[in-house]
């Protein structure tokens, strides 16, 4: 990559992903190309103003320019991009839509994703690594995603909003849908962004390989509080993440972490029935 890099110059966030230097260098390739575009073409546009002047020129030449150059020139052009297509684009996107790696890794570290006007939600499978079902009927103040109380799997089952954290170097897989329209759940750091679509859920891919905290941002103009759907990412040790999960995990389910302590506060006895 030249030293001297339009990405830089343009103000590109630095990469925190595996892939992200694939798609900084093909960036870079573009700009440069469509510099020297842009710099050619002026210097053509400045050659006609002059060899077409109407001093030059006092008498119209009905058979126009006889020369073959501006139509090699676009020739090359052409070929210029279907190299680019062909050889860079084309071969990266395959690359980057074979998930195979992530979807079907046991080990792969996997959240949800839940969009809405205008917040992010994430629910993370807890220390099982199992997912609890969800259901849009169990939505209250206390379960804002919906997990079913009855299914075991998901006792476990915590969640965080505005702040999603995962674990440095291991495979990422980050399920995405919506809760009302369309937005679309963006990381630039990751060079990574999909659309949050209701009735889908759909699974991005990446591996992370620094720790940091990264902006997440809605990349869909979703309402009038899209500025405000924005979020972090933080990426942290394994250590640190089970740290956290375990600290979400006991607040979100204080009489499962404490077993030996004593009893919760019993339930307000029913209203008797009238
Ligand atoms: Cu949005």
């Amino acid at each position: 990559m030249p030293s001297l890099s339009i990405n830089k110059a343009l103000g590109i966030v630095p990469n925190a992903s595996e892939h992200g230097y694939l798609v900084d260098q093909l960036l870079e390739i573009c700009h440069w190309f469509m510099a020297l575009l842009f710099v050619g073409w002026s210097c053509y546009f400045l050659y006609t103003l002059w060899r077409f002047h109407r001093s030059r020129n006092p008498k119209a030449d009905y058979h126009g320019v006889q020369s073959k150059a501006s139509a090699h020139l676009e020739f090359s052009v052409v070929i210029i991009e279907a190299v680019l297509l062909l050889g860079f684009a084309m071969p990266i996107w395959a690359k980057r839509i074979n998930g195979d790696q992530y979807l079907n890794n046991a080990d792969a570290f996997r959240v949800h994703c839940i969009g809405e006007q205008f917040a992010w939600s994430f629910h993370y499978p807890g220390p099982d690594g199992v997912f609890g079902k969800t259901n849009a009927a169990f939505i209250s103040a206390s379960n804002p995603l919906g997990i079913d109380p009855n299914d075991p799997a998901g006792a476990d089952d915590f969640a965080s909003k505005f702040e999603i954290h995962i674990v440095n170097q291991r495979p990422t897989v980050i399920e995405i849908t919506s809760r009302d329209v369309i937005h679309s759940f963006a990381l630039p750091h990751m060079r990574m962004a999909q659309d949050a679509i209701p009735g889908s859920r759909i699974p991005i891919w990446f591996r992370p390989i620094r720790t940091g905290s990264f902006d997440i941002i809605c990349g869909q103009l979703c309402g009038s509080g899209h500025y405000g759907m924005r979020g972090q990412m933080v990426v942290e040790t394994q250590a640190e993440f089970d740290a956290w999960q375990k600290e979400q995990s006991a607040l979100q389910h204080p009489a499962a972490a404490t077993p030996a302590a004593a009893p919760a506060p019993a339930a307000p006895a029913p209203a008797p029935a009238k």
